[in-house]
């Protein structure tokens, strides 16, 4: 069974694989990279990207800004690549003479990094399902109504005619997942659950990304996750839930923001919620902001307000303030979106 692309796009993305395609051919080594805090969508796509660059010759290195966590190296292993060739930090780029960006559409989502990508004079590729203008320059393959950036770089190597070997197949599926919330979150469309079939009838095993991603937690994530849960907040008749991690309470229990990421879910969970914030204290480095929706609300405008960026249903931003200002800042905002998102 082979999905064609849908023809909504088809024209942009025969155009994007041309011109990508050609830029892929003239270089010898790759450089991916995506935003702080690299999760199952990002790490799954540079991983599939990374195999099939491999496989077509490439030298290929990746750099996040950030480390990628023990929950989703299982992935990072799919490239094939040595763990070597796996160096986060926000330090100076290894050398490339291209660099691909995958569940990013704008380099300030970069961190640290994002300086020394816009800095780089090698060309840029640019893979993601993010609403947000791509930078100049970039080539970019931008999909809104995709699921995940596993979902766009799947079309893109249908589109390229680029076979899709068992571990790549693993790895976008674990992004499809992970992106929709287990085929729960309102960006599961038709399509996604076709590309995700075929991606099963490829090689990808359900039953162990499942396992992997969702049933191997650490206690002290569990601890972070009660933390967060006994501070829960409800406003707004039920349809705003929010709360807070403080930076000692990752100190505490052992763990990063990353491991926080779970939470917002839990929040969505609670019936009536329309809309979720969570607020994370990092070290040293402000209060990142992460909000959902269930649709009722466009959290990407909200977060677009505050200097973030996202989907409708999907968006965060980071703040440089102390904690309790940070909070401050967002919620009349977001009390706001919660009562403009009350059903009619
Ligand atoms: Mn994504």
């Amino acid at each position: 069974m082979i999905i064609p692309p849908p023809p909504r796009e088809a024209r942009g993305l025969l155009g994007f694989c041309e011109q990508a395609c050609a830029v892929v051919a003239a270089a010898e080594r790759v450089l991916l990279a995506s935003h702080v805090f690299p999760e199952a969508d990002s790490v799954g796509s540079e991983a599939a990207l990374a195999r099939h660059l491999t496989r077509l010759g490439k030298q290929v290195r990746v750099r996040n800004p950030s480390p990628v966590q023990e929950i989703y190296r299982f992935l990072a292993e799919l490239s094939g690549l040595p763990g070597a060739a796996w160096d986060d930090g926000p330090g100076e780029l290894p050398a490339h003479d291209l660099v691909i960006v995958v569940d990013v559409s704008d380099w300030d989502y970069m961190g640290p990094l994002g300086p020394r990508v816009r800095a780089s004079s090698a060309p840029k590729i640019l893979f993601d399902h993010h609403q947000s203008r791509a930078p100049e320059g970039a080539l970019a393959l931008i999909d809104t109504e995709a699921s995940s950036t596993g979902e766009v770089l799947y079309r893109y190597f249908l589109a390229t005619g680029a076979p899709i070997d068992p571990p790549m197949a693993g790895a976008l599926y674990a992004s499809l997942l992970f992106d929709t919330g287990s085929f729960r979150l309102r960006n599961t469309r038709d399509e996604t659950l076709l590309i995700a079939a075929e991606l099963i009838r490829l090689g990808a095993s359900h039953t162990e990304t499942v396992a992997r991603l969702f049933e191997n937690e650490s206690f002290s994530r569990v601890e972070l996750l009660t933390a967060a849960l006994t501070r829960v907040v409800s406003e707004v008749e039920g349809r705003l839930a929010w709360t807070f991690l403080p930076g000692d309470m990752f100190r505490r229990t052992g763990t990063t923001a990353a491991d926080a990421d779970g939470v917002i879910d839990h929040m969505m969970s609670i019936r009536g919620v329309e809309l979720a914030v969570l607020f994370r204290e990092l070290p040293g480095c402000g209060v990142k902001v992460t909000f959902r929706s269930k649709g009722g609300c466009d959290v990407g405008r909200l977060a677009r307000r505050l200097g973030g960026g996202g989907r409708p249903t999907a968006a965060g931003v980071t703040l440089e303030k102390p904690l309790e200002a940070s909070i401050g800042e967002v919620l009349p905002h977001a009390r706001e979106q919660a009562r403009g998102g009350a059903p009619a």
